[in-house]
């Protein structure tokens, strides 16, 4: 007879808990129909996580530090650890079969998959190193990832048609934090969960299941920086929320100018987080594809909120891979106050 504390009891968690490939089999076996695509597709952008995780931590050994004097269709100086992050998750994602295009904030147009390789039914869009700027200075940075069913017919190359895809026909998105520890936070329309990468054993593991957003907090995060250039409306809510009223407390300033790492600590924490237009940059600075929509997504799966100042981001229909949006993101309520001024 088996020795019952030895016995392992049924096929699940390893000791340190769920990892996140068993949790994407399980929700694949709960979904009909499931043709494994979906997992497939998330193994690879693990794989390339790690990768890239890899790289990050040792970034200032690595010979990675630094510009490689090039400059990206966004007119920005690309660090090197930008160029290898996007190459990356190309490589992982090209050959399985899951995408049939791709688009990225590095690249000027939508990434086609070679022709030696299958097209699959998903287009994939990503901010391969949110936050590049602080890579020199070791502070977090972030990789965003925004997963949408194609909408060309067939099954040849996608098309740039296939990535002008509103937020809410997104079919699953989330970010990877490089930061104190590094952690997978995704969504696929049934909550949002977080992962701990443990580097021993070079898996992601549940840490944080059906994250939830508080519904309000006591924290914003902006560029005061940049209130000479604000609309009045948006520096009326920048002078009232750090002012007591009512039973609300005056709200601290947080902001570490990676949005995936002032996103993640609002998701936890709540508050909000915002990147207003401004007269110079009249749509704002952030992407809508690669970076707004996929944390709108996942702010909403939380129960938070997502708006542009008038409108909710998941709405928007894009027109252009790489065009901008306001964002102010985070807890409904919050989100309610900032649109309140600013819509007004
Ligand atoms: P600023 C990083 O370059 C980024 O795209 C976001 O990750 C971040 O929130 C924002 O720009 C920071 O911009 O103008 O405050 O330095």
């Amino acid at each position: 007879m088996v020795d019952e504390h030895l016995s392992v009891g049924p096929a699940g968690p390893t000791f340190h808990g769920q990892t996140l490939e068993q949790h994407l089999l399980a929700m694949q076996r709960k979904a009909s129909g499931a043709t494994g695509d979906f997992t497939g597709l998330f193994q690879q952008l693990s794989l390339a996580a790690k990768i890239i995780a890899s790289q990050v931590s040792k970034a200032g050994l690595a010979n990675i530090l630094g510009l490689t004097g090039q400059v990206n269709v966004q007119g920005e100086e690309v660090q090197k650890l930008d160029i290898f992050a996007n190459n990356t998750i190309v490589r992982c994602v090209q050959q399985g079969g899951h995408v049939c295009v791709m688009g990225s904030e590095e690249i000027a147009e939508p990434i086609p998959v070679p022709p030696q390789y299958p097209k699959g039914k998903y287009v994939l869009q990503f901010d391969p190193l949110d936050g590049s700027g602080n890579i020199d200075i070791n502070a977090s940075i972030g990789t965003i990832f925004s997963i949408h069913r194609r909408k060309t017919a067939g099954n040849g190359p996608g098309t740039l048609e296939d990535c002008l895809q509103p937020g809410d026909d997104i079919v699953a998105a989330g970010y990877v934090i490089y930061g104190s520890s590094n952690m997978f936070v995704y969504s696929a329309g049934e909550g949002v969960h977080g992962f701990t990468f443990d580097p021993a054993i070079g898996e992601f593991f549940l840490s944080h299941e059906n994250l939830r957003i508080p519904k309000r907090g006591d924290c914003y995060s902006v560029n005061e920086g940049n209130r000479h250039k604000w609309e009045d409306g948006v520096q009326r809510w920048a002078d009232w929320i750090k002012k007591p009223d009512g039973e609300r407390k005056a709200y601290k300033l947080r902001y570490i100018g990676a949005m995936v790492a002032d996103f993640h600590r609002t998701l936890l924490r709540g508050g909000i987080f915002a990147y207003p237009a401004d007269r110079k940059n009249t749509s704002g600075k952030l992407r809508l594809l690669y970076e707004a929509s996929p944390l709108a997504f996942v702010c909403e799966q939380a129960g938070g909120a997502a708006s542009d100042g008038a409108r909710r981001i998941m709405e928007i229909q894009p027109t252009e891979l790489h065009q901008r949006t306001p964002l102010y993101i985070g807890s409904p309520e919050d989100v309610a106050d900032a649109v309140r001024f600013v819509g007004g």
